[in-house]
């Protein structure tokens, strides 16, 4: 037995797009609340809950203005409180999303800030620019594209922003922001909170203003990532604040290698308990997520080995808001939709760490439909799409990579049901439903034995009842360009996972009794059916 944290499921939502509850077409805590038994039978036993905070919604909630507040869209206060003793009294723990690199412009800190004499000045980083204030104070490109300073009017300075100009940097230099950070994290631990999903955590510090080196995008990076920093505050936070709670950190770290990580995550550390990393979502991509090449299991393997192995414990996912749906990514959306889904539930579930599921992600749900551009609401698929038409890309080529990779793909509305609105909205829904909703539903897959959902459901009580699976160690075993094949080893069980992302069957020789397999076979015959998983004991 290890940490509650290391024996449970984390389920993530997506509070706009999870049920609305009063028909205005966005998801609520409310919504919330009457979704708890189905998050129950699942066989989860936490919640992360994505933004819900007073915000303009510039970045979907990721750019905050009150942080002691609800956002009016999602309810109140009360009900907030009322989803925390709901969960309790189910055994669901919740935990907050933490955004603390930046607030939002709107936040009253920042709007006194703009003012030279204020007493806020220092929560942000504010320069004077180059070249007479034409130029901005240092040539550093941020997350979605373009320079990271903007020019405010009202106090002649630039202010730093790595993300929208509405998502004001805050300055870690002035320990009086760190402390109201304390305050917010008591305030949200005192009303119930079981921990912190900390956005962009390893980012936060910023050691020197002087320009970045040549770089294709995010310039200025080795100025502020994964800081000497960045970890006194982890570790202060730590210390003053999150050890004297029941409760645990998976830090967001953008951009981070394997001995970052470590500095980040490993226990004796005393600073974050897991990690979400990204390259095992980005082996069939180039510059970031925005231009694809070929997938290659076997490249998958050595990553997922190298994480695996590399640390001690660590938070281990397929899917969240910012990503496309897995089944449209390593999965098939045609023919093997369900196999394939049901493969990646394998992959998830037989991986050692902390397993994350995104909302949807349990019933299969894929990539948008939409038709084109003017359908999509996120600022930074409109940000890339603008960038990489500057750069003389082709429109149609620019729509494909944005089809394949934008993060509205995982924030379509949640589909429950085959009625009108998915079961998500009687109203209109502020991101359209994708299409698919009647084929590709909650309610079907819940009836149906052999359904994703059904599968999802199996699979997280088969790891939850076996020690192996969730504390033993990776071996990779075998990979080529369609399969990988790994052990999990410990207490003297030895289980062996076999996959095939592609739509060929494969010859692969292995000996053992078949445990659980999608496609309900029950030997195994040295044959890996087209998107086949299987699982056995050695
Ligand atoms: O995302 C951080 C992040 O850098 C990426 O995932 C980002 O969305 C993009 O892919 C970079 O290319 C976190 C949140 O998860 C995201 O929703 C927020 O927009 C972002 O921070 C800013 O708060
Ligand atoms: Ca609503």
């Amino acid at each position: 037995m290890g940490k509650w944290w290391q024996e449970e499921v984390v389920y993530q939502i997506y509070p706009r797009s999870f049920q609305d509850s009063n028909g205005d077409g966005i998801g609520d805590i409310p919504g919330i609340i009457s979704r708890l038994d189905e998050i129950k039978a699942l066989g989860v036993g936490i919640i992360w809950l994505s933004p819900v905070y007073k915000s303009p919604d510039a970045d979907n909630g990721y750019d905050i203005s009150d942080y002691m507040d609800i956002n009016p869209k999602f309810g109140t206060m009360a009900d907030m409180e009322r989803l925390f003793k709901e969960a309790k009294a189910r055994g669901i723990r919740i935990i907050m999303d933490l955004v603390i690199n930046h607030t939002s412009d709107e936040h009253k800190w920042f709007q006194e800030s703009r003012d030279k004499d204020s007493p806020y000045r220092d929560y942000y980083i504010w320069r004077p620019g180059r070249m007479g204030g034409k130029l901005p104070p240092n040539n550093w490109t941020g997350f979605f594209m373009g320079s990271t300073w903007e020019y405010d009017e009202k106090s002649g300075e630039y202010y730093l922003h790595l993300f929208d100009k509405k998502q004001p940097d805050l300055n870690y230099h002035n320990p009086k922001v760190l402390n109201e950070v304390k305050e917010i994290l008591r305030f949200w631990l005192d009303k119930g909170a079981a921990g912190f999903r900390c956005d962009v955590i390893n980012v936060i510090y910023k050691t020197s203003l002087k320009d970045g080196k040549p770089a294709v995008a995010i310039r200025g990076l080795e100025h502020y990532k994964s800081q000497e920093g960045n970890h006194r505050i982890l570790k202060e936070l730590r210390k003053d604040v999150l050890s004297k709670y029941d409760c645990f950190t998976v830090g967001e770290t953008v951009m981070v290698d394997l001995d970052e990580a470590k500095l980040l995550c490993e226990p004796e550390r005393e600073e974050l308990d897991m990690v979400f990393y990204f390259d095992h979502l980005e082996v069939d991509r180039r510059v970031a997520r925005y231009v694809p090449k070929k997938f290659k299991a076997k490249k998958l393997l050595e990553v997922l080995a190298k994480w695996q192995r590399g640390l001690s414990w660590n938070a281990v996912y397929l899917e969240n808001h910012d990503q496309p749906r897995i089944v449209s990514h390593y999965g098939d959306e045609g023919k093997y939709w369900a196999r394939s889904a049901k493969m990646l539930a394998t992959l998830l579930l037989t991986l050692k760490g902390t397993p994350y599921i995104y909302q949807g992600q349990e019933i299969g749900m894929t990539n948008f439909d939409y038709p084109d551009m003017s359908s999509l609401d996120d600022v930074e698929s409109k940000n890339v799409y603008k960038l990489m038409r500057k750069l003389q890309i082709p429109a149609k080529t620019a729509w494909d990579w944005i089809r394949m990779s934008s993060r509205d793909n995982a924030r379509t509305p949640m589909q429950w049901s085959q009625e009108e609105g998915a079961g998500f909205t009687t109203g209109t829904p502020w991101l359209p439903i994708n299409g698919n909703y009647k084929e590709i539903n909650y309610q079907d897959q819940h009836e149906v034995n052999g359904s994703v959902y059904r599968f999802y459901q199996r699979m997280i009580a088969f790891r939850a009842g076996n020690e192996t699976l969730k504390y033993g160690e990776f071996v990779p075993l075998f990979g080529d360009d369609d399969t990988i094949v790994y052990a999990r080893e410990g207490g003297g069980e030895h289980l062996v996972v076999a996959l095939n992302f592609s739509p060929e069957q494969k010859e692969i020789p292995l000996e053992g009794e078949v445990l659980i397999s999608n496609t309900g076979r029950s030997e195994y015959d040295g044959k890996l059916g087209p998107y086949e998983s299987i699982v056995m004991r050695h």
